[in-house]
């Protein structure tokens, strides 16, 4: 006999880790979302929330799904994490809160005014010497010349790092984001470098290496207030280094891409370049370059006619959120005419993504300046994903730019 919690708790036994998927996760995420609000993931003993309505419903209720247990598959109640917990991304209110504070004053719109003029430049210096390249050569892969190249040249500095060693950066996001996810072949790549990249992480979270002025210094700068405590001030900057590069690299990929396979949209922009963080925000919409996070019940959550009882992972499909027909019209569409707000690709609640801010200004930059000069932006072979247990990335992207 099947009992009514039975029927109303779909299960499926799918691996969203599986490199299948990783490759394509979109048919994984239909089935998800028309399964029910809530399905039980057996592989990994876990609930999911695949429709918009409940990943947003979970996002903004810190109180029954809480982050800091972690937000990775461990579960923190019963695993050691494999690094500190993080202050911001792996804690709860009250702990939560300065941390908090003090890095949206660092990284909020009004701080970021006075790098704008800089970064607007520094895009429009690396668009000139690309499309230089690109008259020349013909095919430019936009992964390693523009999305890694950009956040490469302006954060680290906005940072205060030093030159020393900035080549870490990447692969440490790269696993930060892996260790979200089981300990599966992805992690086990990351393994050999932890102990060394983080090493590299922790020794430029102290404030004789950062340089004065930058988002580090500041941070250093609020634990002298007294808003955070001295102790706090390395890890808050540790978040910085781990959340700021892979995450807009991957962003700033998957915005090119859209408009490399979305050549009206291109002509939109270049018609109408303040559509540019428009375009961003859509893209993040449509691609999610963050697809998942966990949380843990706090206690006995009633979703729809099921119960995720008390101290239980649930995995949030974020990616699959932003594509609910139930939500959006057209969601597949790649379209900046639409209002792509609400889209929850930087999460929502008191979590949602600290460095959004950033992420945009960058996407401004390089969007404006590539829409001064680049006429049509087109596939011009082989696009390559890489996989992440957390991230939805390209390692390559390789197109003819049309200069004009
Ligand atoms: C952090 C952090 C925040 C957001 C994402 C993330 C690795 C890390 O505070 O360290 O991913």
């Amino acid at each position: 006999m099947t009992t009514i919690a039975e029927r109303a708790l779909p299960t499926s036994d799918a691996d969203p880790f599986d490199h299948d998927v990783l490759e394509d996760p979109l048919p994984l995420h239909r089935a998800l979302r028309d399964a029910g609000p809530v399905v039980h993931l057996t592989r990994y003993d876990v609930y999911a929330f695949a429709r918009y309505e409940q990943v947003h419903a979970a996002l903004v209720d810190w109180q029954e799904f809480q982050s800091a247990a972690g937000v990775g598959l461990s579960n923190f109640r019963y695993e050691k994490p494999w690094r500190p917990p993080s202050l911001l991304l792996e804690a709860d209110p009250p702990l939560h809160d300065a941390p908090r504070r003090v890095l949206r004053a660092v990284l909020g719109p009004r701080a970021l005014r006075r790098l704008r003029e800089r970064w607007l430049a520094d895009a429009e210096d690396l668009v000139d010497g690309v499309v230089t390249d690109a008259v020349l050569d013909s095919v430019v892969d936009v992964v390693p010349a523009l999305a890694q190249a950009f956040p490469l040249r302006v954060f680290p500095d906005a940072v205060g790092l030093p030159a020393e060693g900035r080549k870490n950066l990447l692969p440490y996001g790269d696993h930060a984001f892996n260790a979200f996810g089981p300990s599966n072949d992805l992690v086990a790549k990351g393994a050999p470098r932890v102990a060394e990249l983080s090493a590299w992480v922790n020794a430029q979270c102290a404030r004789e290496v950062l340089s004065p002025a930058g988002f580090g210094a500041q941070i250093w700068a609020a634990a002298d207030r007294g808003d955070i405590t001295p102790e706090q001030a390395p890890l808050v900057v540790r978040s910085l280094l781990t959340a700021g590069v892979d995450t807009t690299v991957h962003g700033l990929s998957a915005v090119l891409y859209a408009f490399a396979t979305h050549p009206d949209q291109w002509r939109r922009l270049r018609e109408l370049p303040h559509l540019a963080r428009v375009a961003f925000d859509e893209a993040v919409r449509w691609e999610s370059p963050v697809q998942t996070f966990f949380r843990t019940a706090t206690t006995d959550v009633t979703v729809g006619d099921v119960v995720v009882p008390e101290g239980r992972k649930i995995l949030m499909f974020l990616a699959a959120a932003n594509r609910d027909p139930r939500h959006w019209s057209d969601p597949d569409a790649f379209d900046l005419g639409r209002d792509p707000s609400g889209h929850v690709g930087f999460g929502m609640g008191i979590h949602q993504c600290v460095g959004q801010h950033v992420a945009r200004l960058e996407a401004e930059a390089l969007l404006t300046a590539l829409a001064r000069r680049v006429e049509s932006i087109e596939l011009a072979g082989p696009t390559r994903r890489h996989h992440n247990n957390t991230l939805r990335a390209w390692e390559s992207i390789p197109v003819r730019l049309r200069v004009g």
